[in-house]
């Protein structure tokens, strides 16, 4: 799916305009800053395109989910470009904000979607189709990975407009690199299967990450309680000392994705609170750190990646964590309880 979607859009480094449909050109030009809309695993994707933007682009970004955003007052920044992602494109409340945002002063709307014949692309004045066809099940997974890799293109096209040529051939070329990384990443399968072992019985679950893998971690969580039924809630790993260690003891699991070395370094201190209260750590690490596994304190070597492409690629273990657990558990992954595959009320 991932192949799909950067199918065609990019060549010599650069991002084609043709890739966001006729008349691009004009409105990206426009765009000097980005609000994001979007609700649950597609809200997570926004999460990490704003660092994204802001990292390589140099564009400011905020985001939101668009269940609160149709509901509050707008001071809207001239230039601001709304940009929306919806896996199935019917969401109302998704809908709902594109609609109010008309009156509001955005420049534009530019959507990101899997669904060609959607109401969120007949409404969107640019879009890119993820091409990944739509989810099978419920929870969000393709989708997701999806979205990511075209937001990835996206920001890639405004660090050129931005006079940030490097990053843009950055951003193109961790993209380029994303196929030959996922098929690496889904090796880790059996490791992870083995680790969700550990976690069907369990009532509650804590995610910790830092920066984009917060984001990675709060779709994690997410994931884990979607289809698996555990309370799963994830923090930014500096707010643990702030209430959610009070929760810390042998039955709380606590999974943290620490991809680098730096990102391990500024964990450690919170891990050790974690440990010091008989906390069972699962470090998701790429495999160049130098982290190892000792009792209680259990790492997942992720095969490590370009950092703009970590973040997908740190994704697919947690969801696969999320599939064995609920599997182990007899759950049925494609149609969760209570859930629907668009919520369209
Ligand atoms: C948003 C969403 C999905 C979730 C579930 C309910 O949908 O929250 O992320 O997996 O299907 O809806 P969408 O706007 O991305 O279609």
């Amino acid at each position: 799916a991932i192949s799909d979607t950067l199918e065609g859009r990019y060549s010599s480094g650069r991002v084609l305009e043709s890739a966001f449909g006729p008349g691009a050109g004009e409105l990206l030009d426009k765009a000097k800053r980005l609000q994001i809309v979007a609700c649950g695993t597609s809200y997570h994707a926004g999460l990490i395109a704003r660092y994204w933007s802001e990292q390589y682009a140099g564009l400011p970004c905020d985001v939101e989910v668009a269940s609160e955003f149709r509901y509050r007052a707008h001071a809207v920044d001239e230039g601001t470009l709304l940009l929306v992602i919806s896996q199935s494109g019917e969401t109302a409340d998704v809908l709902a904000a594109l609609r109010e945002a008309r009156n509001m002063g955005y420049v534009g709307v530019l959507a990101i979607c899997n669904v060609p014949e959607s109401s969120l692309i007949r409404e969107a004045d640019l879009a890119m189709l993820t091409r990944a066809g739509p989810e099978i099940g419920v929870a969000s997974t393709k989708a997701f990975t999806t979205q990511l890799t075209a937001l990835l293109l996206i920001v890639a096209a405004f660090a050129r407009r931005q006079g940030r040529e490097e990053s843009e051939l950055e951003l193109v070329s961790a993209a380029q690199q994303l196929p030959g990384a996922v098929e690496r990443v889904l090796e880790t399968e059996d490791c992870v299967a083995k680790l969700a072992e550990h976690f069907v019985d369990r009532q509650h679950a804590l995610f910790l990450g830092r920066g984009a893998h917060y984001a990675v971690a709060l779709e994690g969580s997410l994931k884990l309680k979607e289809i698996s039924y555990i309370h799963a809630e994830a923090y930014p790993a500096g707010e643990l000392k702030h209430g959610p260690l009070a929760l810390v003891d042998e039955n709380m699991p606590v999974v943290a994705v620490a991809p680098q070395d730096d990102l391990i370094d500024k964990l450690r201190s919170n891990l050790q609170e974690v440990r010091a209260r008989g906390g069972e750590l699962y470090v998701f690490a790429d495999d160049s750190t130098s982290l190892k596994s000792s009792g209680g304190f259990n790492v997942v070597s992720v095969p490590a990646s370009v950092e703009a492409i970590s973040p997908i690629i740190h994704t697919i273990p947690l969801q696969l964590l999320a599939y064995h657990v609920a599997v182990l558990r007899g759950t049925d992954v494609d149609k969760p309880r209570n859930l629907a595959k668009s919520v369209t009320v």
